[in-house]
């Protein structure tokens, strides 16, 4: 076992019995929404998963600990202190262990903490990916790399207009990564559930991810897999507000002259005021909604493995 890892009690004990455990990551808390509604929603999010038949694991750099399964106190710390917690991507954690610093994970560092952990399905509201400009900036999130190598399936809702859809789906088919529409043939755009760009398979049941998921990995194959799963309907946001909004947190940034790491967290808390919290209620919503169904899919590969 890993010497820099924990796995909380509860988790472990899940994971060596063969039951199911999905991972949960900590950016989205500390710079994905405000306090106080970011740490109800990750409290909110690991009961869902209980209630669906899952232990949830949070996943977090603590202490230069890299935590599998975090208390409500560590939860709540996360989301206290915000951005005033590194947003801790792949290239920052050697330093924050070494240096025994704290680090809120983005979806790379999740997956890789949990792929460390044995932990094989990850529930979140959006990946990161190739930002709108990249031809230029070369912004291209670290999430998509990750999800080239390290065998973890993420549940999200698709990806938001702060990035460049198409581009982002080019990257993905460039590293070999499954793309899969939960009950649609087309990629949610995270508040709305369509962004007008294909993926390539449409899947319709936890039961056939969980198969996909087990034959990738049967296969020998490396890398994760993309679900990516509609915001339901009555939470879904008008087209026309959210993206007016979009595209000017996009311009602003680019005026700011905003990058590197605070692109994302820039353009997401700029897109929340600019539409009056209802991007925020839709967030929350559409988190619950995936973590329902990452509980469902890891009960159906918990499922496959003890056939
Ligand atoms: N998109 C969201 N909410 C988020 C993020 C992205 O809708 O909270 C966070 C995730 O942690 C994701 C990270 O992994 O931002 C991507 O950051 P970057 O674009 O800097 O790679
Ligand atoms: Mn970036």
């Amino acid at each position: 076992m890993n010497k820099y890892l924990d796995i909380a009690p509860e988790v472990a004990e899940a994971l060596g019995e063969g039951r199911p455990v999905v991972a949960l990551e900590s950016t989205i808390i500390s710079h994905g929404m405000p306090y106080p509604q970011n740490v109800e929603t990750a409290l909110n999010v690991e009961k869902i998963l209980r209630e669906n038949g899952a232990v949830p694991a949070t996943i977090a750099i603590i202490g230069g600990r890299l935590k599998a399964g975090l208390t409500a106190e560590e939860i709540d710390y996360l989301g206290r202190t915000g951005s005033g917690v590194t947003k801790a991507s792949r290239r920052d954690v050697p330093v924050l262990v070494a240096k025994k610093m704290d680090g809120a994970t983005t979806v790379t560092t999740t997956m890789m903490i949990a792929a460390m952990a044995g932990i094989e399905i990850f529930a979140t509201g959006g990946i990161g990916g190739v930002h709108r400009g990249a031809e230029t900036t070369m912004d291209i999130s670290a999430d998509l790399e990750e999800l080239a190598q390290t065998p973890v399936m993420v549940i999200c809702a698709g990806a938001k207009s702060i990035l460049d859809l198409g581009l982002t789906l080019e990257y993905l088919e460039t590293k070999g990564v499954t793309v899969i529409g939960y009950g649609t043939k087309e990629l949610p755009a995270f508040y709305t559930s369509r962004s007008g760009f294909g993926v390539d398979y449409e899947l319709d049941t936890p039961e056939e991810l969980a198969e996909a998921f087990h034959v990738k990995r049967e296969l020998g194959l490396k890398g994760g897999m993309l679900v990516t799963n509609p915001i339901p309907e009555q939470y879904a946001m008008a087209p026309e507000v959210i993206n007016a909004a979009i595209d000017q947190a996009v311009a602003e940034s680019v005026e700011q002259g905003i990058r590197g790491k605070a692109a994302t967290p820039f353009l997401l808390a700029r897109v929340k005021e600019l539409t009056g919290g209802d991007s925020l209620d839709s967030n929350i919503q559409l988190v619950y909604n995936n973590a329902r169904l990452a509980a469902k899919t890891a009960c159906a590969l918990a499922a496959l493995k003890r056939a």
